[in-house]
């Protein structure tokens, strides 16, 4: 961002706020969070814009490694295979008839396919994966930047968070999902990936679609996506806390 915007944007901050205000701002890693944000949001939908691109660290990029970096074996974890008789149907078909579907507050609800996905430009990242269960490994992840998506969806202004809803199901019926703030959508390292290291994804690390929410933690990032939902609450979607693990306590905002 030039120097002058970001004065301005400053200025704008100050003007609405007030400075107390923008100090508490500055010194905290977690807006959406906050227990007084979420008021003032609500209030200005363009004040999120402009709050998370002048003052939120998640608005920073990565660190992105190099080729040598990557590592010999990433691990698979949490579910390795959804296992359903669906899903089964779609590996047999190499995942050509697989959609991804956005749909929820938008202007207009769509749908790609694998092969479509894989039509629109794409970004590659070296990165590396940090799970909560204490391992990290670099990958290079290749696939459609969601904010492309959103360009072509229009998100409605009351859409606050976007929800991807996951193949997989757990014993208990229990889908995976997991959420994100709408403004994250737009990180340029933001990713629908269908390539890792080079390859087509396998089941284990989420075929043929997963998320990569690179700052965020390993619970994050998504496999099996078949549908991104954008809401105003994260209420009514699992237990409300935005994710599978948040549900069974784990945090929403997984910043690394
Ligand atoms: N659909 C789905 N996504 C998921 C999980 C899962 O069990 N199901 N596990 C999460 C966890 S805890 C981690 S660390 C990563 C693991 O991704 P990997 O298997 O590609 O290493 O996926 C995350 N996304
Ligand atoms: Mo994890």
């Amino acid at each position: 961002m030039k120097i002058e915007n970001a004065m301005k944007r400053r200025q704008f901050l100050k003007g609405t706020l007030g400075v107390a205000s923008l100090i508490a701002l500055a010194g905290c890693d977690n807006l959406t969070q906050s227990s007084w944000f979420p008021g003032v949001l609500n209030k200005a939908e363009t004040l999120t814009d402009l709050v998370q691109r002048a003052i939120t660290p998640a608005n920073a990029l990565a660190k992105e490694y190099t080729d040598s970096d990557v590592s010999a074996v990433f691990p698979a974890n949490g579910n390795t295979d959804p296992g359903t008789a669906d899903y089964a149907a779609h590996v047999e078909t190499d995942f050509a008839k697989w959609q991804v579907e956005v749909v929820g507050l938008v202007q207009t609800p769509m749908s790609w396919t694998l092969p479509a996905l894989k039509e629109l430009p794409s970004r590659t990242q070296i990165t590396r994966h940090d799970c909560v269960e204490g391992w990290s490994a670099i990958g290079k992840w290749s696939g459609v930047p969601l904010g492309d998506l959103m360009h072509h969806v229009q998100p409605l202004p009351n859409a606050k968070y976007a929800v991807f809803h996951c193949a997989d199901v757990d014993d208990e019926g229990m889908a995976y999902y997991e959420s994100m703030a709408i403004q994250d959508c737009y990180h340029p390292q933001t990713i629908l990936a269908y390539e890792l290291n080079g390859k087509p994804l396998d089941i284990s690390h989420g075929a043929p679609v997963r998320l990569r929410f690179e700052r965020q933690l390993g619970y994050k990032q998504a496999k099996y996506v078949v549908k991104i939902e954008l809401v105003e609450t994260l209420g009514g979607i699992g237990q409300g806390r935005g994710g599978y693990w948040e549900d069974q306590g784990y945090e929403w905002y997984a910043g690394i």
